[in-house]
């Protein structure tokens, strides 16, 4: 990508609006600008004013006042891309945009490709890889936790973690290759504890940010919480209450709900996911058993398990109720699971108070009259940790930076071998090699690849 050419794209979303944003950015934006801009008051030229300064006036062309604008001057290297930056605010009419970036694309600029400005910012070192990232995540965040986990990446969370670690072991690097230099006359230029201390705290902080991905990827995500259950039980009530929304059929038939029907909701600044699924229980149906069969994947696959039983079936079969429970504890034993009795409405007041005591933690609500469901959605955030969030810790989101930690994390746990083992330094200083270009491939310190780059920049909106 040629780089000294000047782009242009809107900055604000296509359609009609109160007022647009373009953006220029470029060596000769200013110069582009200027050529068609007429101030209001005084004559003046942009080319001369200050950087970070907002100018009144009139686009026009071949005489033709196009609209009253507002034009932003940034200038080179304080502004977003490190290049001369112009934004103009103009009327937001479909019309008004499109004449002016044609009059500037007839006029040396070039439409800019997706996320070209934050590309440039990045190629002019405004900001490492792992923080431009963080910028689609920002502007995709649609949930306070996935807000806050953005805004501490684009920050710097994940370099500052790794940086002065990188470094450390860039200097150790360097000095094992000057022993690899002298090998044959048995010196030590770096110091073995001093070594050994670096590789385990390089071991730690990877092995917390590796760690940090499951629950960073399920905040961006939405955490996935299952809802299974018997037919009937009220699982798809249970989904359009928690939603205000009714989403699933709901009927008094059982087998009502065959595909998993699944959509997000944020409850305290925290997105999840609810899936509803097919009833569990025998049956000959084709269809259905496809069904139970996907309600147990889904189950699977999630963070949370809903176990929602038939809080009536507690007065007439106390013992199977209780069975049902401990039969789903054992299928599941490595999840959480909520038991939920559901249709608290039809037990009386004693059958109520003997469940309570039976059944610990038990959560009663009634999904028909919309009883309990301010408890459940208390549990429910209680049950995800957020202190990592409130600790403003980093947490990984990015499945690129998930796979270069791991990549990091075999090779610096090749080195810790080497050194327990210890083999001739020439065998560990290539993983240490590997572990520094891993790192560096997360801030893109060491030479990205052009794919690469055009990987993660496509896929930002045009215009940032
Ligand atoms: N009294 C009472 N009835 C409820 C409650 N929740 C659901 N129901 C009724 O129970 C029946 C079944 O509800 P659904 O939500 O379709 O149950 P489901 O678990 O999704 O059933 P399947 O899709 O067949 O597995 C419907 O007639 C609902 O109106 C409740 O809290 N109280
Ligand atoms: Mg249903």
């Amino acid at each position: 990508m040629i780089q000294n050419d000047t782009i242009i794209a809107m900055a604000t979303p296509s359609g009609v609006g109160a007022i647009a944003v373009i953006r220029l950015s470029g060596e000769k934006a200013i110069e582009i600008v200027n050529t068609f801009f007429k101030s209001i008051k005084k004559k003046k030229s942009l080319l001369t004013q200050k950087t970070h300064t907002l100018h009144l006036g009139h686009l026009i062309n071949n005489n033709i006042v196009l609209d009253e604008v507002l034009v932003s001057i940034f200038k080179n290297p304080t502004s977003y891309t490190g290049e001369n930056v112009v934004e103009i605010s103009c009327h937001g009419s479909v019309f008004i945009q499109q004449e002016i970036i044609q009059l500037f694309l007839k006029n040396g600029c070039r439409m800019a490709d997706n996320g070209e400005f934050t590309m440039r910012s990045f190629l002019n070192g405004k900001m490492d890889l792992s923080q431009a990232e963080a910028v689609a995540d920002v502007i995709a965040s649609n949930s306070a936790a996935s807000h806050q986990m953005a805004i501490q990446q684009m920050r710097g969370g994940i370099t500052n973690e790794l940086k002065d670690l990188r470094i450390q072991l860039l200097d150790f690097a360097a000095l094992i290759e000057l022993e690899l230099d002298f090998s044959g006359e048995d010196v030590e230029f770096a110091d073995r504890t001093k070594f050994k201390e670096l590789v385990a705290k390089i071991t730690f902080v990877l092995k917390r940010l590796i760690d940090s991905f499951a629950f960073g990827n399920a905040m961006k995500n939405g955490i996935p919480v299952a809802i299974i259950g018997e037919p009937n039980v009220g699982k798809s009530t249970l989904l359009n209450t928690l939603l205000n929304e009714e989403k699933a059929i709901v009927s008094d038939i059982a087998g009502t709900t065959r595909d998993a029907i699944e959509d997000d909701l944020i409850i305290d600044g925290v997105a999840f996911r609810f899936i509803d699924t097919a009833g569990i229980r025998e049956t000959e149906d084709i269809i259905e058993n496809i069904g139970i069969k996907k309600a147990y994947e889904k189950a699977e696959n999630a963070q949370l398990i809903i176990f929602l039983i038939d809080a009536n079936k507690f007065s007439y079969a106390s013992e199977e109720f209780l069975q049902e429970i401990e039969t789903i504890k054992e299928r599941f034993p490595n999840k959480r699971l909520l038991v939920i009795a559901n249709k608290i409405d039809t037990l009386s007041c004693h059958d109520t108070a003997i469940l309570k005591s039976e059944i610990d933690p038990l959560i009663l609500v009634s999904a028909k009259q919309k009883t309990g469901i301010i408890e459940l959605k208390a549990e429910l955030t209680s049950l995800v940790n957020t202190g990592a969030l409130s600790n403003n810790e980093t947490i990984v989101t990015n499945s690129r930076h998930f796979e270069a930690l791991n990549n990091a994390l075999t090779a610096i746990t090749s080195v810790q071998q080497g050194i327990d083992l210890e083999i001739s330094t020439d065998l560990f200083s290539i993983d240490i090699r590997e572990c520094l270009r891993h790192l560096g491939n997360i801030t893109g310190e060491y030479d990205v690849d052009k794919d690469i780059l055009g990987h993660i920049f496509g896929n930002f909106c045009i215009g940032k």
